[in-house]
């Protein structure tokens, strides 16, 4: 018996749980090991979740996506067999779930995204048949039209749309292979093409979109194993990049992309134990965070943002189908304030020999609504070539004008050495935080020397 047949045998096990008093109680057990390993560690918050108003109707493997600043969430089934074509859209204003024109095919375990002002809806399964069907729902005319089917029927699929496009990724056939394919559909062609496969096979990924490229964490591996990988493909180059992997191998993620970094939540391991789990990651940084937990544990929810909060709808955990919609409202760092700087106060052209032992004076100077020497918090500040250089030497206790307008301003000292300043460099950058945490950013002119 192969890991996949085996994890299949545990699927059917869960959900005969509900007819055996043992199996659930033994269930039951393993679920609050997973809730206690939760609760034993560490999390930054960096945000908050919520609970809002329950789905019409519970369900799992269900598909989602985002039109106007509405959630739409469509199909999906129980544990138990059921298929649904139900399709329901959620109001964020009035917090009020609605039912819509039932999808023509009833499936789970589809994909779905938003082109414009469209609803499209791919793939998907009734188990154990997978399907190429693609239909789409146009909210203008609460109707369904069909498309043009995949080239080849695939379930527990990734979906996004880039530029118009609509690109599906990964999934599997019941009993027959994980699938490593990309294909893109074209509207305004009614086509589909081929594109590079992903490096890793693998079905229910998370799936996201950032700045036009197509992000795929997690999901099952040919192997029967939920893996933690993180690879990204870029339409331009019609090429795939393996980036950091998540803390937490899970499959059956949801994924949605707030301010440039992509936020993977929930999931299950090898054993359909649900995850609360929530990690964000920094293309930026190439880095993964761990975030506040989502009140409900699950997988195979719909997942979507709206305008830069994480709604995640329905799902199951372990063999209960949910209603449940939770959001996560990120804490957005603050835009830093600019601040006027004068490097070398009172000379010019502010030159610097980065070989020198010695000490930068920098200004910072003060306006009629920013007291420098009150407001700055003296040990929060960095200065050099790009302003993260932890260079600071000390700040002059009180503070003095430099620049003649009356107003106090606060004058500390960077070590050069550290201020990693190059030839051709010309400014500097001071960076740093005021006493109630808010960052501020101020930049002169710099004249690197000798030549
Ligand atoms: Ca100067
Ligand atoms: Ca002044």
């Amino acid at each position: 018996m192969s890991t996949r047949q085996k994890l299949a045998l545990f699927y059917r096990t869960v959900l005969m749980a509900h007819t055996s008093k043992i199996s659930k109680a033994i269930l039951t057990v393993l679920l609050s090991s997973a809730v206690i390993a939760i609760s034993n560690q560490a999390f930054a918050q960096e945000g908050t979740w919520a609970t809002k108003a329950p789905m019409l109707m519970a369900r799992g493997a269900v598909a989602g996506s985002i039109i106007g600043s509405n959630l739409y969430v469509v199909g999906g089934g129980n544990r138990g067999g059921a298929f649904y074509s139900t399709l329901e859209v959620y109001d964020p204003t009035t917090n009020i779930w609605t039912f819509l024109a039932p999808m023509p095919t009833a499936r789970e375990a589809a994909a779905a995204a938003a082109i414009n002002g469209k609803l499209y809806v791919v793939g998907g399964s009734r188990y154990p048949i997978p399907l190429e069907t693609l239909e789409v729902y146009d909210p203008t005319t609460n109707t369904w039209t069909s498309k043009a089917s995949m080239p080849a029927a695939r379930s527990h699929i990734g979906a996004a749309a880039i530029n118009g496009r609509l690109y599906v990724v990964g999934g599997h056939i019941h009993y027959g292979p994980t699938l490593d394919t990309l294909e893109v559909y074209d509207p305004t062609t009614d086509t589909w093409t081929s594109l590079a496969p992903m490096p890793t096979a693998r079905y229910e990924p998370a799936v996201s979109v950032i700045n036009g490229k197509l992000y795929v964490a997690g999901g099952m591996s040919a192997f029967g194993f939920p893996v933690d990988t993180l690879e990204v493909y870029d339409p331009v180059t019609n090429t795939w990049t393996i980036k950091a992997p998540m803390p937490t191998a899970r499959v059956a993620a949801r994924a949605a992309a707030i301010n440039g970094r992509l936020y993977v939540v929930g999931g299950e391991n090898v054993y359909g134990i649900p995850w609360a789990t929530l990690e964000v990651y920094d293309p930026a940084t190439n880095t993964w965070t761990s975030l506040a937990p989502m009140p409900t544990a699950r997988g195979w929810a719909a997942a979507a943002a709206i305008n830069g909060i994480f709604y995640v709808a329905g799902g199951w955990s372990g063999w209960r189908s949910l209603d449940t919609l939770e959001t996560f409202t990120p804490v957005t760092a603050a835009p830093p304030i600019p601040v006027e700087i004068d490097i070398k106060p009172g000379s010019y052209p502010n030159s610097i020999n980065p070989k020198s032992k010695g000490n930068i004076p920098v200004a910072i100077l003060s306006s009629s609504t920013f007291d420098a020497p009150s407001q700055v918090d003296k040990t929060s500040l960095t200065f050099g070539r790009t302003g993260d250089e932890e260079s600071l030497a000390f700040c002059n206790p009180s503070g003095e004008d430099v620049n003649g307008d009356g107003l106090l301003d606060l004058v500390c000292h960077f070590e050069t050495e550290k201020t990693g300043f190059q030839h051709g460099d010309t400014q500097g950058v001071l960076k740093g935080k005021t006493m109630d945490g808010t960052p501020i950013k101020g930049t002169d002119y710099v004249k690197i020397v000798p030549k």
